[in-house]
């Protein structure tokens, strides 16, 4: 259970997220949008609730870290670590440009970022590497790794998956940020994979279904996946593509869509009356 106060913060920082990747995007230019706002919940939780992450730390050993599979929602991330202080807002205005910090996909140069990805289906091998090693170590660290419903149809994910249950992988949590909608359209009708949750339970996983956008949901979900122990946790975060903006939820034209002035200025006044 959470108090009053932190859940409110957590939305409020929820919130801000969203309002920094529509600054991102801007007028006229390409953006991934919807797969990066419906992951503004399970963001503000991770990095601002339950990851151990000091951002004057950023080596220290006993660290979480987290591996953002679906790469191409770069954009939640940066401004997470953009509103924990690690690089100035301005940078928030310089994404995808050649001279700026901030590029498409997360890369290691980016203070914060741990794992350079946005070819989808490698994620959960690097996080599975990550807490292989931090076991041999005996870290305290665990490792978060978020993946798309759209990624599950890579194999090299299923490899992991299997992996990760042979090895007893019990300090990774995995999520899948079920937003039914991928790059061009439906996913069950780009890829169909029905029953993911019965799929991840038969390749000796536990997991779990969690509303993605209840911040206590979310959080009750992580720390029942921390007491599982001998194998891997996964949750099956139940998300909204694009939420937060009208024009844009369960619509795949802003998987990457561009926003022209109107669009631009409805999803301010979007967030505006969501304050
Ligand atoms: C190996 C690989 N193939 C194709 C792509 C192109 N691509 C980028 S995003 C995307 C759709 C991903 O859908 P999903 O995982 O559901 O992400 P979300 O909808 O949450 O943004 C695709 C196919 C890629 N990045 N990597």
């Amino acid at each position: 259970m959470i108090d009053e106060y932190t859940l409110k913060k957590l939305q409020a920082i929820a919130h801000t997220l969203r309002r920094d990747v529509i600054e991102m995007i801007g007028v006229g230019t390409a953006g991934h949008l919807g797969g990066s706002v419906s992951l503004a919940e399970l963001m503000a939780v991770l990095y601002f609730h339950t990851m151990r992450f000091d951002k004057d730390k950023l080596r220290d050993p006993n660290r979480d870290r987290l591996v953002l599979s679906k790469g191409h929602a770069a954009l939640i991330q940066y401004a997470a670590l953009c509103e924990l202080g690690l690089f100035p807002r301005e940078e928030l205005k310089r994404v995808k440009k050649l001279d700026g910090l901030l590029q498409g996909h997360p890369d290691l140069n980016i203070p914060g970022i741990e794992a350079v990805t946005g070819s989808l289906g490698q994620g959960l091998s690097i996080g599975i590497g990550m807490a292989l090693a931090l076991r041999l170590d005996q870290s305290k660290g665990r490792v978060y790794v978020i993946m798309g419903d759209g990624e599950q149809s890579e194999g090299q994910l299923w490899e992991a998956s299997e992996a990760a249950a042979n090895f007893k992988v019990d300090n990774l949590t995995a999520f899948i940020d079920w937003n039914k909608v991928q790059a061009t359209g439906p996913t069950s009708e780009t890829f169909n994979i029905p029953d993911l949750d019965k799929k991840w339970r038969a390749f000796g996983w536990e997991v779990m279904m969690c509303p993605g956008h209840d911040i206590a949901k979310i959080i009750a979900a992580i720390e029942q996946a921390r007491q599982v122990t001998e194998k891997p946790a996964l949750i099956i975060l139940d998300t909204i593509k694009g939420k937060g903006f009208s024009f844009a939820e369960g619509n795949a034209a802003y998987h990457n869509g561009i926003l022209d002035d109107a669009t631009y200025k409805k999803a301010l006044a979007e967030l505006e009356a969501g304050l």
